[in-house]
């Protein structure tokens, strides 16, 4: 069978398909289904947020409909960029500019004071009208500069204590394998073994 994704995040869509690839669905992000629509993210959650991209283009589509809403919480910052991550200091700023703002905002904290997370909200819409929807989370703290050239966003600050490493220095596969967005999706597989 085949799910749409309904994301225009290149760096997601690449991430998904490496967790769900022993799965014998066919994944198609909204490039691949040529489908070009801005869906507006209302909503006040991660959750809410993914849901309303879903059904949005589960209804335009008719089709099985996959969404990611995820984002960066710093603890310092009261949980932010949170579910601003893409659009915090405007959708075309670099995350060089990005990363290194969390940076210099955090300049006076110290150790478990940085706390932090990514957290990803998987939604599946089905054609039926039935919904659901997983979290998952990865937890570190905020590095003191930018590292590693894996992943995308804000991987580079994002430290984890039992690795030694930042985010962005995971081999993909390690990354996937305990990735908020891949905990959110070994949450969701039963419903997708359902599917093949
Ligand atoms: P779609 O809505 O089209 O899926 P988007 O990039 O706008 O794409 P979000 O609103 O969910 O998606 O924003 C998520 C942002 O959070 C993303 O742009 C990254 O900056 C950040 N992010 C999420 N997961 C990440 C990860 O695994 N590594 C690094 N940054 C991540």
């Amino acid at each position: 069978s085949k799910i749409i994704v309904a994301t225009g995040n290149e760096g997601k869509m690449v991430e998904i398909r490496n967790i769900l690839k022993d799965l014998d669905i066919e994944l198609l992000s909204l490039k691949d289904a040529n489908i070009d629509v801005d869906v507006e993210e209302n909503g006040k959650t991660f959750e809410e947020n993914a849901i309303i991209k879903a059904e949005a283009i589960c209804k335009l589509t008719g089709e099985i409909v996959m969404a990611d809403d995820s984002g960066l919480e710093v603890d310092y910052l009261n949980g932010e960029p949170g579910i601003y991550s893409a659009r915090y200091m405007g959708r075309d700023t670099s995350y060089t500019v990005k990363n290194n703002h969390i940076i210099d905002l955090l300049k006076d904290v110290e150790g478990d004071d940085r706390s932090c997370r990514f957290v990803c909200a998987i939604a599946l819409a089905f054609p039926d009208g039935k919904t659901i929807v997983k979290r998952g989370t990865m937890e570190g703290l905020v590095a003191y500069e930018e590292k590693g050239e894996h992943g995308f966003g804000y991987d580079p600050i994002v430290y984890l204590p039992e690795m030694g490493k930042t985010s962005g220095e995971l081999l993909p596969d390690v990354k996937d394998s305990m990735s908020h967005r891949g905990n959110a999706l070994r949450m969701i597989r039963d419903e997708l073994e359902k599917l093949v």
